[in-house]
């Protein structure tokens, strides 16, 4: 006789249930994971010149960016602005909140070896603000800036950290340089950097109608008021005497591939209004509590 099993056809209810775990754990599966954040363009912006009246967008230099890893530095990657470096740039594509990058989302380091491991950290800077949607195709561009004079013939280093407010995949490194008064914008300071601007000087002199008027990418303004003056070559002048026999000059390295996370201590933001405005609420409530 042989037997056979009947399993329990399953009940409407069995089905069911069933059918929504099949759902939940497609819906799992199918769901898009959050799209890293990507950093699109670097800038570099002359804060505090005379395209800087109305906003830090009119003070962007048309062909300056940052120097990326792998790259050797060039005149594209620095400025001889006589102020140094103190506006720098960059536009970011999915951030969910652009409002919550403060300044402890990056680390800043400066110096001129070819080692960038090796350099100590930058200055502060003096600001960092955003302008959401701003940036190119609707990102958002985010400015910051140094004290003038802060940042002088030397790189910046910034690191963009990974982390759960900037929502990279991974840290970002860019190098941003500056020789006050390179004229020709070979990383040294010469002689013939001065000789340029007179030239160019007289040259304009002797036109029939003198027009010393130019724009922003013109290398020779170095003070960068709109106009090739006898100040231009002044700056450089002193720049050039400023250690004679030993002028200043920049390291035109190559940025490595894998840069090292800067290790050291990182001093910490000043807290924001709101976090001491919080504390003292607290620090008033306990005294309460105590007096009570
Ligand atoms: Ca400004
Ligand atoms: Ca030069
Ligand atoms: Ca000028």
């Amino acid at each position: 006789m042989s037997s056979c099993i009947m399993r329990d056809k399953p009940s409407k209810a069995g089905y069911m249930k069933k059918y929504f775990i099949a759902v939940i754990i497609l819906g799992i599966c199918c769901v898009p994971k959050a799209e890293a954040t990507l950093i699109l363009d670097t800038y570099m912006f002359y804060n505090n010149s005379a395209y800087d009246s109305l906003s830090d967008e009119d003070a962007i230099s048309p062909v300056k960016q940052a120097l990326v890893p792998g790259q050797t530095a060039s005149s594209s990657h620095f400025t001889n602005y006589y102020k140094g470096l103190n506006g720098v740039g960059f536009d970011i594509v999915g951030l969910s909140d652009p409002s919550a990058v403060s300044l402890s989302d990056f680390i800043f380091q400066a110096g001129n070896s070819a080692d960038p491991s090796a350099w100590g950290l930058a200055p502060a800077p003096a600001s960092l603000a955003v302008d959401v949607g701003a940036g190119t195709g609707g990102s958002d561009r985010f400015y910051l800036t140094w004290a003038d004079h802060a940042i002088e013939n030397q790189w910046l280093q910034m690191t963009v950290l990974a982390n759960a407010t900037t929502e990279l995949a991974a840290h970002n490194f860019y190098y941003f340089g500056n020789l006050v008064g390179d004229v020709n914008e070979d990383g040294t300071l010469a002689a013939i950097d001065s000789l340029l601007l007179i030239n160019r000087i007289n040259a304009i002199a002797a036109e029939a109608s003198p027009d010393y008027s130019t724009d922003i990418s013109d290398p020779m303004d170095i003070n960068k008021d709109g106009y090739i003056t006898p100040s231009d070559t002044l700056i450089v002048i002193n720049s050039l005497n400023q250690n004679p026999g030993n002028p200043p000059a920049l390291n035109l390295f190559t940025a490595p591939f894998n840069p090292v996370l800067y290790s050291g201590d990182i001093p910490n933001p000043i807290p924001e209004p709101s976090t001491l405005l919080l504390f003292a609420v607290g620090m008033l409530a306990t005294f309460a509590k105590i007096k009570e």
